[in-house]
């Protein structure tokens, strides 16, 4: 039997907040076209030939690829034009963008996104994801500066990805649990697969780029060190690892089997603050994965409780099963 279509299941999400007006499930609405032409672009890149690099780099310093600026482009003018959203900012532009005037309504939510996470890996075919989180807009400003952005993860109202892998998935959480749906290409619609995930307490698998190992923390070279001595060693079991080197893929594998994850400080990370970004990757991703039933630490504090201090600020990040992230973190504090 075919599950439901994301549209039904929104709908009858919204049927249960007796005073929805509807315009949350709207806007959702156009992030999921969004994400769906975002997978044809993907899908397509080689063919079209929008798979090189540009001369231009981010406000991130880093080289822009053709399809980081294609699919930023997709992103803003899916969600520009309908009236829900008051400001929109990315990992792509420096500052949030400007709503054209003709579109500006009174917006009640602000969407965050990295339009093409992992996008290192988008020229060798390895899977690649967008990452999005919304807040509520605060009352009576129609212009968005970035301090109106700057709210802890604790007030996301949703969070979700879409990852183009051997099938194109998303994965949302409006604060009631994690749903998945597939992408059904044949009808363009994506499909409620994977209701309420839950992501297993215990795992003996972790991710981390191993070649920074020099640079990390003691903590970290600690539970690696016990991790990779296995069955012999403190932990009794042995572990496996996994590395995608996108961030999306790994948080999906974590909500299907179990993992952990981290992106953690090391030495030359630390005038930056770390790797990854919090207003738009660590932040949705810790959403999803704490209504999950997992957990996400920066190894010191809980990332959804961070109160940010920049659009673009950087996060250490250790996320997924919870009594491994509690392993972790234990060591950070002794
Ligand atoms: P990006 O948003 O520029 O693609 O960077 C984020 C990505 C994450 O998806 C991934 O976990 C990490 O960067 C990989 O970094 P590294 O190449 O250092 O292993
Ligand atoms: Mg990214």
């Amino acid at each position: 039997m075919h599950g439901i279509t994301i549209t039904q299941f929104l709908i009858e999400e919204q049927r249960k907040v007796g005073s929805a007006t509807g315009e949350f499930t709207l806007l959702l609405n156009h992030i999921v076209t969004a994400c769906k032409r975002i997978s044809c672009a993907v899908n397509k890149g080689a063919l079209v030939g929008t798979m090189g690099n540009l001369e231009s780099e981010n406000i991130q310093g880093e080289t822009q690829k053709q399809l980081d600026v294609i699919t930023n482009d997709i992103f803003l003018e899916a969600n520009q034009w309908a009236g829900y959203i008051a400001g929109m900012a990315s990992e792509e532009m420096d500052d949030p963008y400007d709503i054209p005037e003709k579109y500006r309504q009174d917006g009640k939510y602000l969407l965050l996104f990295d339009p093409l996470d992992g996008s290192s890996n988008v020229n060798v075919n390895i899977s690649v994801g967008t990452i999005f989180s919304i807040l509520h807009s605060p009352q009576g400003v129609t212009n968005p500066k970035v301090e109106d952005f700057l709210q802890p993860g604790t007030r996301q109202v949703c969070a979700g990805y879409a990852l183009y892998g051997s099938s194109t998935m998303l994965v949302l959480t409006t604060g009631h649990g994690v749903n998945g749906f597939a992408l059904d290409r044949e009808m363009g619609e994506f499909i409620l697969t994977n209701p309420d995930m839950q992501i297993p307490a215990d795992t003996h698998e972790f991710a981390v780029n191993m070649s920074n190992q020099r640079f990390w923390e003691a903590p970290v070279q600690r539970y690696v060190s016990e991790c990779l001595q296995g069955e012999e060693g403190v932990r009794g079991k042995d572990f496996n690892m996994r590395w995608v080197a996108s961030m999306v893929a790994e948080v999906h594998r974590i909500l299907i089997r179990g993992g952990l994850f981290m992106y953690p400080m090391d030495s030359k990370l630390r005038d930056k603050g770390g790797k990854l970004r919090l207003m738009y990757e660590a932040n949705p991703m810790s959403f999803i994965v704490e209504q999950a039933g997992g957990a996400s630490s920066t190894g010191r504090e809980r990332i959804l409780d961070i109160q940010p201090s920049g659009l673009h600020q950087r996060v250490p990040v250790i996320l997924g099963s919870k009594n491994e992230v509690g392993v972790l973190v234990g060591y950070h504090r002794t």
